[in-house]
């Protein structure tokens, strides 16, 4: 497998907070950044997607790495995420996916039958397919001027899955689900397809320049303990492990890791201990609970996105409080999921801004 970019000089970092943060290790001040924040609530956001369609946009690496800086000149936030989509993986293996404006993204042949996982590419290079995406960091890398560290993503095996198999967004899943129950074993085996896809795909992005990874199980909520731990668990605990090593054999020091499953508040002592240095959590976790949950990992979250439609005073007493219930360390304050596109940017600022203040006088006093 070739390796691209490797050892690359980049910027010196300027704002190390989120790395300190997700090491335990002690910080000033809570470091903050949100799920989804370059996107649409931002109208520099939309004057790029004016011109091109989402895609385009994913896959021209001076574009990508626009939209992943528009929020960082804007806010005073502690992290960049690259500007990408989960289903640039079910594209690499050779699934049509549009963004069809008012509906979101759409297959053109989900896989109807394990039959269909025939037509799946089975040998994907990654470093050729989804190498757009490793340009991408490695240009805001270099952007960025060490300003916030970087991070990469990846959708997680059954939220790829998931989509693969609906063709697009669904309020029960049942079509995907179904599959777990009568096809178990194929749905083993498409599982694994993907999870080798994704160990490629976030060393690449490592190799490229990403600082730090968040893997994201967006619907983890809708299969339940038991499904969860015999289907999701087993591929998101073999990512964190084969990661670690694929980059210890190539001499990179490893990166923290970040463990996104929404809705799996069943899980918390599991995902605790599944090899991810932090666990985020959606708003519906009472942050205390997490915490004896999972007593050894740094948290994220987990203000509810809709509190930002709150005037401004309200949204710093609420993120007070959440600093309350989740303490100043071993803590990276965000959304508990991402933000909407009728979000107004200057409550989103409001909310950081209240982060960094309350933080640091909760340090001092
Ligand atoms: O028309 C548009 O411009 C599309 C809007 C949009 C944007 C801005 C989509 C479509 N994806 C994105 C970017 C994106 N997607 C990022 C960018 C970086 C950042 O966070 O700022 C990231 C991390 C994602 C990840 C993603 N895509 C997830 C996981 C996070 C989550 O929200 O749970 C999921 C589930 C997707 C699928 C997807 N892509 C887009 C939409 C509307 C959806 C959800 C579809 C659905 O289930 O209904």
């Amino acid at each position: 497998m070739a390796a691209p970019y490797t050892g690359q000089a980049f910027p010196p970092l300027k704002n190390d907070l989120l790395l300190r943060a997700a090491a335990g290790e002690k910080t000033e001040r809570v470091p903050v950044w949100a799920m989804r924040q370059a996107g649409r609530y931002l109208p520099e956001f939309h004057e790029v997607r004016s011109k091109h369609d989402f895609f385009e946009v994913c896959q021209t690496p001076e574009l990508a790495c626009e939209i992943t800086l528009q929020p960082i000149r804007r806010l005073d936030l502690d992290a960049a995420i690259i500007f990408s989509d989960i289903l640039v993986i079910p594209q690499a293996v050779g699934m049509k996916v549009e963004m069809v404006p008012g509906k979101g993204p759409t297959f053109d042949d989900p896989l109807k039958t394990p039959d269909d996982m025939k037509n799946l590419k089975k040998d994907v290079n990654v470093y050729e397919t989804l190498n757009y995406v490793f340009e991408a960091i490695t240009l805001t890398r270099h952007k960025l001027e060490g300003k916030v560290p970087l991070i990469g993503f990846s959708g997680a095996p059954w939220t790829l899955m998931a989509y693969m198999i609906e063709g697009g967004g669904s309020n029960t899943f049942s079509k995907a689900k179904k599959w777990l129950y009568v096809h178990p074993e194929e749905s083993h085996q498409l599982l694994q397809l993907l999870t080798d896809i994704i160990v490629q795909y976030l060393v690449g992005q490592v190799q490229a320049g990403a600082q730090i990874l968040q893997l994201f199980e967006s619907h983890a909520g809708c299969l339940g303990p038991g499904n969860f731990s015999k289907f999701a668990l087993p591929c998101i605990k073999q990512i964190s492990k084969r990661i670690k090593e694929e980059l210890s054999v190539r001499g990179i020091k490893p990166v923290p890791m970040i463990i996104f499953a929404k809705d799996a508040h069943f899980a918390l002592e599991e995902l605790g201990e599944s090899g991810y240095e932090v666990v985020a959590l959606d708003w519906t976790v009472k942050p205390k609970h997490a915490r004896r949950l999972a007593p050894n990992v740094t948290l994220q979250g987990n203000l509810d996105p809709c509190a930002l439609y709150a005037s401004e005073e309200e949204i710093s007493k609420m993120t007070k409080e959440m600093l309350k219930n989740f303490g100043t360390q071993k803590y990276i304050a965000n959304l508990g999921h991402g933000m909407y596109p009728d979000h107004n940017p200057d409550h989103l600022a409001a909310f950081i801004n209240s982060v960094h203040r309350h933080s640091e006088q909760m340090n001092q006093g």
